[in-house]
């Protein structure tokens, strides 16, 4: 089996990850903390720490790299590309507080994946739309527990059930997709 390099910090990600392509690519973790271009753009977030993870790694393996956020209609995106800081300074439990007295407390859930192999560099994309409630569950990771798609939050499903509706179940996609036509 071919290996794919996951460079996060995050295993939950890599859990997804190692779910939607099993089988086909053998997911190996990087514990990475790749730099982070100053942007408002995941794409090009992602695309820029992929290429310095696979940089990083010194040999061939082929990278991934997944920049994500929650991005809160009321709060005109917020916290967006920010969302780590926020999840770490503030915490879950206070985004919800924050959400709670909003009119409009739809929210998003994007990502890019990036791929990186020294020769091409390639990005994929994949957002869900849901609303914000208070925290219920205790599967996923990180705003899990407050996001709600379908009256289930994420942290309510299975890593399967989530990864079939989730904006990183949809870039691992056509991820998976791209792999699989570039080999044929
Ligand atoms: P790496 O950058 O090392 O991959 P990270 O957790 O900091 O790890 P991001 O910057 O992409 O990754 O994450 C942005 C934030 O959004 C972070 O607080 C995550 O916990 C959260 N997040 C990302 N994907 C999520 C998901 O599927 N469900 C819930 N929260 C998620």
């Amino acid at each position: 089996m071919r290996t794919l390099r996951f460079a996060t910090t995050n295993p939950g990600k890599v859990r997804e990850a190692e779910e939607y392509l099993d089988g086909v690519y053998d997911v190996e973790q990087h514990d990475y903390d790749y730099v982070e271009v100053q942007s408002s753009d995941l794409a090009e977030i992602a695309a820029r720490g992929a290429e310095d993870a696979f940089e990083a790694g010194g040999d061939d393996v082929p990278v991934i790299v997944d920049d994500a956020g929650l991005f809160v209609r009321g709060l005109d995106g917020f916290p967006g590309p920010y969302s780590s800081y926020v999840e770490d300074t503030l915490g879950v439990e206070r985004v919800w507080q924050l959400a709670e007295g909003l009119d409009d407390r739809r929210a998003a859930f994007r990502c890019v994946v990036a791929f990186a192999d020294g020769d091409t560099t390639e990005t994929f994309a994949g957002s869900v739309q849901g609303t914000l409630v208070a925290p219920r569950g205790d599967g996923g990771f990180g705003y899990d527990p407050i996001f709600e798609h379908g009256g289930e939050t994420f942290a309510e499903m299975g890593t399967d059930r989530k990864n079939a509706l989730s904006h990183r179940g949809r870039a691992l996609a056509k991820l998976a997709d791209w792999l699989a036509e570039r080999r044929s």
